[in-house]
């Protein structure tokens, strides 16, 4: 795959808002832990998707259309402690509603830090996304935070915490562009994919 064109769409807080006909590939993952700079790193374009240092930065659901043929879907993280309950529940609805309604949802990117094991949270993703049969791919990124030596160690430990295989783990760094590469190829596979059955 090879990304040509790249541009933001729209953003809105509920999923029922947006008519879309096209194959989607949703990012999930802790708040903080990537998900948009992974997006800009795939599109090879910086400031597409909003990135920040500042936990919380991504709030609504941001659709971005890639070579006009399919969308990128950037969801808001997970697990950010500085918002009260009611506005972690406003969240969650629209992450669940969004994942439980897409037609045209293709695959799950749950973005994890290569640096620790699955979070509770992250563990309920995986145990939602293998109940509604939601399939996924778990990228580990900021590969450029550890030693190479220690990058199989390390994709071991996370692939464990998630009872995966390693080889199914995606190591990226959206720092350097490593491992990006195998991303693209295999978005090529999923977007290969037939539409979720009803
Ligand atoms: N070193 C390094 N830093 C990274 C990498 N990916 C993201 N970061 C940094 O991590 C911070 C958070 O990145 P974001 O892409 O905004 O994270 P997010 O998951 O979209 O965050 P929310 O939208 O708040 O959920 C930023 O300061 C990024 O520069 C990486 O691969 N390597
Ligand atoms: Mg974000």
């Amino acid at each position: 795959m090879i990304v040509k064109t790249a541009e933001f769409v729209t953003s809105v807080a509920d999923k029922n808002k947006i008519k879309n006909d096209l194959p989607e590939i949703a990012f999930v993952g802790r708040s903080n832990v990537g998900k948009s700079s992974f997006i800009n790193c795939l599109t090879s374009r910086n400031k597409l998707a909003k990135a920040s240092s500042e936990p919380g930065r991504t709030r609504l659901i941001n659709y971005f259309a890639i070579n006009s043929s399919f969308y990128f879907v950037d969801l808001p993280g997970y697990g950010f402690a500085r918002v009260s309950d009611a506005e972690k529940d406003k969240w969650s609805e629209m992450i669940e509603g969004y994942l439980l309604n897409s037609k045209q949802l293709r695959n799950v990117f749950v973005i994890m830090d290569i640096r620790h094991p699955a979070s509770e949270l992250d563990k309920v993703m995986i145990n939602f996304l293998n109940h509604y049969r939601i399939g996924f791919t778990v990228i580990a990124t900021k590969t450029d935070k550890i030693k190479k030596s220690q990058l199989p160690r390390y994709v071991k430990a996370l692939a464990e915490s998630l009872y995966l295989t390693p080889s199914s783990v995606y190591p990226v760094s959206s720092e350097t562009g490593e491992g990006k590469q195998k991303v693209l190829e295999r978005m090529d596979y999923l977007l290969s994919l037939p539409p979720r059955e009803e």
